[in-house]
């Protein structure tokens, strides 16, 4: 009896421990895998922040925070894309860097009663054809009955067109988040009658002649335009 009681208790010790063994082995794995995925997610931020440095050191630089003469911005992800001067255009034309897809355009409401922007925009820089002083009548883009009709509050479309100007103006436009400024939002083009298009679906750059008549003169004075060349990465 006292052997089979020791023999009992051998064996009920042999199987605690058998027990006590396979749950640290199990815990082993467990603290195994926890530390497999901190580092496999240590690897991948560690990863993520080495592009982003590399991306970083090879972007542009940006050579303001608005563009110089009519202060736009232009918006992508909630992000400011970044602008440049063009060397080879004079510094008269701004680049904009942009992914093909929906961007803002911000503007200044300029102290006028009825903020507004006038874009006149085409696949290539021909569109860059106003003069300082120049009446608007005479712009091939800009004269009186050459607005693209659109819809009251917009369809996000931007028309393409030398000789017919996308007129954002009234319920088109909305406040953007900055003082004083207001915004169009972009989400596709279109060619005159045909239908709008994706911006992912475009084939090459962008190119902008903006306007705003601030005196309402109907004059394209030298501060009330600008060229914009979107350059679409
Ligand atoms: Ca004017």
């Amino acid at each position: 009896m006292a052997n089979d009681a020791a023999t009992g208790e051998v064996k009920g010790a042999r199987a605690r421990f058998r027990s006590w063994s396979r749950a640290t082995r199990v815990l082993a794995g467990v603290v195994a895998v926890c530390t497999g995925i901190t580092g496999v997610a240590g690897a991948v931020k560690l990863g993520v922040e080495v592009y982003q440095s590399v991306e970083k050191r090879n972007e542009p630089v940006t050579a303001f925070d608005r563009t110089p003469i009519m202060g736009l911005q232009f918006w992508q992800d909630g992000s400011q894309r970044r602008m440049d001067d063009d060397a080879s255009s004079g510094d008269k034309v701004v680049v904009v860097d942009m992914a093909p897809r929906p961007f803002e355009v911000w503007f200044p409401s300029h102290s006028m009663k009825q903020p507004e922007l006038r874009v006149c925009a085409w696949t290539d820089d021909s569109v860059f054809d106003v003069e300082s002083d120049e009446p608007l009548d005479t712009t091939p883009c800009f004269g009186p009955g050459h607005g693209l009709a659109t819809t009251t509050y917009a369809d996000g479309t931007l028309y393409l067109n030398r000789e017919g100007f996308n007129y954002f103006i009234d319920t088109r436009i909305q406040p953007a988040d900055r003082p004083d400024y207001w915004k169009v939002y972009i989400s596709r083009t279109s060619r005159f009658q045909d239908p709008p298009s994706a911006l992912s679906e475009l084939a090459g750059d962008l190119y902008l002649t903006t306007l705003a008549d601030y005196d309402g003169d109907g004059v394209a004075d030298y501060d009330e335009f600008e060229f914009i060349h979107l350059a679409i990465g």
